[in-house]
């Protein structure tokens, strides 16, 4: 039975459009160079927020309104749940969606019962994967919820805790390779300290090595073939995330040796949290090689936590996309909104605004993005920016040819320094403008 029967599939009405459960940009068919928006954008919808999220808070509970929930922690109820969730997928056309272990089946008394009701839950995922055409954007196992974690997973002190996160971790990558996931995150909840008095931070870095490791080698033995993501983020729940922003990821990857299998999952509020833009992480992550997919939200530069909203803000997208599409796209990964409506908007339609706006103001991203391409005016002010690289001595530089010496040599002869050139920061951003 139909949750929303008054809500039809969200179509393309176009940018006149003043039905607001409507999309005025996100044309799925409509090509931007040369490439349909559905392609590029591949949007997803998550399933903690929209399917788990009640709203809650630190000073009160839920608000949220979920008549088809009976907030038990029950089979039945997760069943149920997988019909809404996949009626709202489709709804949205959205043609992908993500979950942790724990938000699409309970978790049981032991590990052995917890498999169990997973694969219970899976079964539906897949029949209704399979009645829709939605596909699996990526699969994680919750490994920061339950007390246990209390001290982290791969890092804990605790071995056992690490065991039962390796068993968590195999059960998840079997789930989500039967579901045709086409990527494995790895978000650290609770990878990091708290406090430096008692901890063995090495030895701690060392063991969340050892552990992507071992998912690595797993996911050869069943042909998962992947990508890993990891997702940055600084601090929260932890003080400190080991995980904190794209280069730190970057650095771990290396001096364990992991970088082959991993790219990274960013997300706009965690590079708020990190002091970095989403563009910089972003443009950080493509020109390493390991920009992978993102956790599209927002948020509130006037709170100083994770408050996951929906992104609508036009020069986010825009900036999103500029870098998405100037590091080739989003090729396994996609836009998943990893994204809560607030406690006030309490009602079920709101999930559907909340999305509708986000596919939307994305499209708009990519559509003022490409033109911002297409007209070259930007990249040719960048190029020019770095012209005196551009020869003959510049190259020989680039190429490790010249030496502290010859520069010298070279310097002694000129003189001084050529005058430098404007920034031109008004202009540009006056250009930017000029698109929107
Ligand atoms: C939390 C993270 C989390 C990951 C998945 O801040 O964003 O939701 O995306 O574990
Ligand atoms: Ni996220
Ligand atoms: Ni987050």
């Amino acid at each position: 039975m139909a949750q929303f029967p008054e809500i039809t599939r969200i179509e393309y009405e176009g940018p006149k459009s003043k039905n607001p459960l409507a999309f005025r940009w996100y044309n799925p068919d409509g090509l931007v160079e040369g490439k349909s928006m559905k392609d590029h954008m591949r949007f997803s919808v998550v399933y903690w927020h929209t399917m788990r999220g009640t709203g809650g808070d630190p000073f009160g509970p839920g608000t949220a309104v979920r008549p088809w929930d009976d907030g038990s922690n029950s089979l039945d109820n997760a069943l149920r749940r997988v019909e809404v969730a996949f009626e709202i997928f489709t709804k949205l056309q959205a043609p992908f969606y993500a979950f942790h272990d724990r938000d699409v089946a309970p978790e049981g008394n032991s590990l052995a019962e917890s498999h169990k009701n997973f694969d219970r839950i899976a079964k539906s995922l897949k029949e209704h994967q399979d009645a829709t055409g939605v596909k699996l954007l990526w699969g994680t196992a919750n490994l920061f919820s339950n007390p246990r974690f209390m001290h982290g997973a791969a890092t804990s002190c605790n071995l056992d805790v690490f065991a039962y996160a390796a068993g968590q971790v195999k059960k998840c990558l079997e789930v989500t390779k039967m579901l045709g996931g086409e990527n494995y995150v790895f978000w650290g909840g609770r990878e990091g300290y708290q406090n430096l008095y008692n901890t063995d931070m090495k030895r701690e870095l060392d063991h969340l090595a050892r552990f992507f490791h071992m998912a690595v080698d797993y996911a050869k033995q069943i042909n998962f073939s992947g990508p890993f993501l990891i997702e940055p983020k600084p601090k929260e729940p932890t003080k400190h995330q080991y995980d904190s922003d794209a280069a730190a990821c970057l650095n771990f990857l290396r001096a364990y040796d992991l970088k082959e299998h991993f790219k990274l999952n960013i997300e706009t509020n965690h590079a708020t949290l990190a002091g970095h833009t989403m563009m910089h992480e972003l443009d950080y992550a493509g020109h390493q090689g390991v920009l992978g997919s993102i956790d599209a939200n927002t948020g509130d530069l006037l709170l100083g936590w994770d408050t996951d909203q929906f992104p609508t803000d036009y020069y986010l997208t825009t900036q999103c996309m500029l870098a998405i599409l100037k590091h080739g796209g989003l090729t396994t990964g996609g836009v998943n909104f990893d994204a809560k409506v607030r406690r006030e908007s309490f009602e079920p339609v709101d999930l559907f605004h909340a999305h509708v706006g986000g596919m939307d103001a994305f499209a708009r991203g990519l559509k003022i993005a490409a033109a911002i391409r297409a007209d070259g005016v930007l990249d040719q002010f960048v190029k020019e920016r770095y012209g005196s690289w551009d020869t003959d001595l510049g190259r020989r530089v680039e190429a490790g040819q010249e030496s502290l010496a010859s520069l010298e040599k070279y310097m002694l002869d000129k003189g001084e320094a050529a005058p430098n050139a404007s920034g031109r920061q008004e202009y540009l951003e006056n250009l930017i403008n000029q698109y929107l």
